[in-house]
């Protein structure tokens, strides 16, 4: 940053307008190639001109970020913190540009000297540091906080390796080390002057003080330090420039030479990289629940950082932590950060000496909790001896917090043991456990689901008891997307055929996008918005011969399932269909079907087997049908290796149909099936998580619905399900299923997908057989429709043009209102003095 001294000590050049100007952006651009990379325009590589570009834009961030904070401060605003174990922010050079508002400029200047803005965009190793909707949505909500001048800080880890690249190698899931921080990350600050320790491990001790009041010493086995790496975050057409604070762990002393004199040089490295171990790796598991000690270590680590880092900044400015929770709203993304309702307790009460109660109420005001899953198996629950071990301090005032609770149960329902020890936040069936999920609604003063669907699934069902106790805690806030990113930025040509119609206002106000309801049956609109559909499936066509070698052909129907893969997301049932086409093509291949290609992409964790079968059962039916002269070209099967953000950006623009087919009850939201339809594609669905909202937006007319309801599945489980009986009395789906189990797909080898068939034959749990027929019977319907191109394009553009729910704006929008009482403030963009820091 340019810094000089002047009439006032320092100013900070050019925090104006004018540094967004072709001049001082070239200027910077070459300043920082020369004098920060040491390199000549001659001899850059690529990656060096990303590199200088981005420092250039970061350049112009930070000067915005900086008025953000002092505004902040001056003003003593709330801020929102938003606490996730996982952020999957993707590329941010051009969403930066986009949110500057110099997209087009930039793109044209790096025209007229020969070069394509898109070659450098696509140098940015994206930062993977979740796994899959919880962290992206956590994404979307930063963009959206920023971009409604909503004063807020993103908590996060700074994992050095986040989610493995995929590749897929004869078939089956490869796992390779990502390596985001190879080239060094252009958009982040490292803080070593910002750092915490953090104790972990050891045992407790109770003293008088010097009062004789006693006071609990935490002896901890180890101390690791925690320090802030930042990344701005700017907002859309807005000043307000917030951060991602991410924190890295780090040994106390960097190197250890006492220890080196006195030969315990070993022991002292061994140290350094015992705690830099716990930001290592991102564990790559969505679900089911994994009790790994590191884990734990990790999720505190994160809480004990961010919460040390806010109570470090209102001491600044307040003389003591009596009005925290009028400063301060943490959002927990999912149970991963709820330690710290604990934590902030043990800040308060260990180290302030703040009583109980009033910590406590602090506390519950403070906090609020965001439920992503009803899946049982995914519910964190720690074992109390390792929970013991990690954070003693942690359980003994868990204890105390839920001795109170429980007596303020047992005093609402007199007599009630069993209602109290299913609301314990210890799990005493077996074995004992510390339930996460229980301390987050204890600790919190609000409760969402991200859905309406699944918001009344947890009322009615995981959290039931809760709800009943305190149902005015409980809200749905349905999840939401970013039309910034995927749309303005990731769909250009869309964007700019949107543009010329209702202008451009949708990008901050998505129910703006309704007004395109009168173009939905105008023939040169609809034949413009076939020709953007297609320009971004040739665009698709092009980047899938590029990673796969399949040739596929735009103008067939693109048909995407793309999300992690896991049961309950049936990818095996969208095979089911693929097989049954070709089947059809088998017995008459002069039979007039709509071409289709089908394209999948997702990452299975690793230690999945189930769910690696299933890429496995892709590629080997994609093997076999590509290269049939029979299907002729008809049907083609892709796996799009390694969907990430970046890929997702190419992957929804293109799509024709959304593949939205979890079994009902299963799927919290998802936001992917936002997406899709953000750009026009149909979805296929269930009605499950947020595909029931987005029936009743576009209208059920336009969404191709298909198979049971969750009342549905649940009765036909309480009958005594049986898979089997479908098998027998439905002679295509015998045929799948025994060409399947013959080995055809599998060179012969009929023991490759015997686990998948039998689990469907005789298990089924996601209840496949018993939503086979329906779901294929929409497919008809979807393939049917789609070659009457007219009616087709209608219902693409409602699609598109009833999203305006869905942008994460209402959502963040709702979270202000209801669960965090914040208001927006305006930043205005000045130069800014030291006299005035
Ligand atoms: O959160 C997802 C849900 O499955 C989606 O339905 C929902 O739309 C999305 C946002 O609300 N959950 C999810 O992505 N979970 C994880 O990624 C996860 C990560 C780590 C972990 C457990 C779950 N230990």
């Amino acid at each position: 940053m340019a810094i000089e001294e002047k009439t006032t000590p320092f100013i900070i050049k050019e925090a104006s307008d004018n540094d967004l100007d072709m001049e001082s952006l070239g200027r910077d651009l070459n300043e920082n190639l020369f004098y920060y990379l040491g390199k000549s325009p001659l001899v850059a590589t690529l990656q060096d001109i990303y590199h200088a570009f981005a420092l250039t834009v970061r350049k112009r961030l930070l000067q915005r970020w900086i008025n953000t904070s002092m505004a902040y401060v001056k003003q003593k605003v709330k801020v929102v913190c938003y606490f996730s174990a996982e952020y999957l922010p993707g590329p941010h050079l051009g969403n930066n540009l986009l949110n500057l508002g110099i997209f087009p400029t930039i793109s044209q200047a790096f025209a007229r000297v020969g070069a394509n803005l898109d070659y450098f965009l696509d140098q940015e190793e994206e930062p993977g540091l979740g796994n899959g909707g919880l962290g992206r949505l956590a994404a979307c909500y930063l963009d959206s906080l920023a971009t409604l001048e909503i004063p807020a800080i993103g908590y996060g880890l700074r994992y050095e390796f986040g989610i493995f690249d995929q590749e897929i190698r004869d078939g089956w899931q490869a796992e390779i080390t990502d390596k985001w921080l190879q080239w060094d990350n252009p958009w982040e600050i490292h803080h070593p002057e910002i750092a915490y320790e953090v104790k972990l491990g050891g045992c407790c001790q109770t003293h008088p003080d010097r009062d004789g009041r006693l006071v609990v010493h935490w002896h901890p086995e180890r101390v690791v330090k925690g320090v802030a790496y930042d990344t701005p975050i700017l907002g859309y057409n807005v000043n307000t420039c917030n951060v991602l604070r991410l924190w890295k762990a780090e040994a106390i002393e960097s190197f250890d030479f006492q220890a080196f004199n006195k030969g315990d040089y070993y022991d002292a490295v061994d140290e350094k990289l015992v705690s830099e171990n716990l930001t290592k790796v991102l564990y790559p598991n969505d679900e089911p629940f994994e009790g790994k000690k590191l884990r734990l270590e990790q999720q505190y680590f994160l809480c004990s950082c961010a919460l040390q880092d806010m109570i470090r900044l209102h001491l600044h400015f307040a003389p003591n932590l009596g009005d925290f929770h009028e400063s301060w709203a943490v959002q927990l993304n999912d149970t991963h950060p709820a330690i710290s309702v604990v934590e902030l307790m043990r800040l308060l009460v260990d180290e302030r000496q703040i009583p109980w109660d009033q910590a406590w109420d602090t506390t519950r005001k403070v906090f609020s909790y965001t439920n992503h899953t009803l899946l049982p198996e995914a519910l964190e629950k720690w074992p109390l001896p390792l929970f013991a071990q990690v954070l003693p301090r942690h359980l003994e005032i868990i204890f105390e917090i839920n001795r109170r609770f429980l007596d303020s149960v047992r005093l609402r329902y007199p007599g009630d043991n069993s209602k109290a020890a299913r609301l314990s936040l210890i799990d005493e069936s077996g074995d004992r456990y510390v339930r996460m999920a229980h301390l987050a609604c204890v600790g919190s003063h609000a409760i969402n689901g991200v859905s309406a669907l699944h918001t009344e699934l947890l009322k009615s069902s995981t959290l039931q008891d809760f709800f009943e106790l305190w149902p005015e805690k409980f809200y749905n806030i349905t999840n939401g997307v970013t039309p910034r990113r995927f749309l303005a930025l990731s769909n250009p040509r869309l964007t700019a055929l949107i543009n010329s119609k209702i202008g451009s206002d949708w990008i901050k106000d998505l129910y703006k996008l309704r007004q395109l309801e009168e173009f939905a049956e105008d023939p040169d609109f609809q034949q413009s918005w076939r020709e953007v559909k297609l320009a971004n499936k040739r665009q698709l066509a092009n980047a899938i011969k590029a990673r796969t070698g399949i040739s596929v052909d735009p103008q067939s129907m693109f048909d995407i399932q793309v999300k992690r893969l896991h049961e309950y997301k049936r990818q095996h049932l969208n095979v089911l269909h693929i097989i049954t086409l070709y089947l059809r093509l088998k017995k008459d291949p002069t039979l007039e079907i709509t071409p289709r290609t089908i394209i999948f992409g997702g990452k299975a964790a690793p230690g999945y087997f189930m769910a690696r079968l299933i890429i496995k059962l892709i590629s080997s039916v994609a093997e076999v049908v590509n290269r049939d002269p029979d299907v002729n070209d008809r049907l083609k099967v892709v796996f799009f290796p390694n969907f990430n953000v970046k890929n997702a950006q190419k992957i929804y623009p293109a799509a024709d149909l959304s593949q939205q087919i979890s079994t009902a009850g299963k799927e919290a939201s998802g936001t992917g099936n936002m997406k899709f339809a953000l750009n026009g594609a149909l979805t296929i669905g269930t009605l499950d998580g947020a595909n029931v909202e987005i029936r009743e937006e576009v209208g059920p007319e336009n969404f191709f619905l298909f198979g049971h309801t969750v009342e549905e599945v649940q009765y036909i489980k309480a009958q005594g399900y049986n898979p089997y009986l479908y098998y027998q009395s439905n002679e295509h789906l015998r045929e799948v299923i025994d060409l399947l189990r013959s080995g055809f797909f599998a060179h012969g080898d009929r023991d490759l997908f015997r686990p998948l068939v039998e689990s469907l034959l005789y298990q089924d749990d996601y209840l496949l057989m018993a939503d086979y027929q329906s779901y294929i019977e929409r497919q008809d319907e979807a393939g049917m429709t789609f070659l009457d191109k007219k009616r087709w394009t209608r219902m693409s553009i409602l699609n598109t043009a009833r999203m305006g729910k869905f942008s994460s704006d209402r959502a963040i929008q709702e979270y202000c209102q209801h669960i965090w009482q914040v208001k927006p403030t305006f930043i205005e963009l000045q130069d800014i003095t030291l006299e005035q820091v």
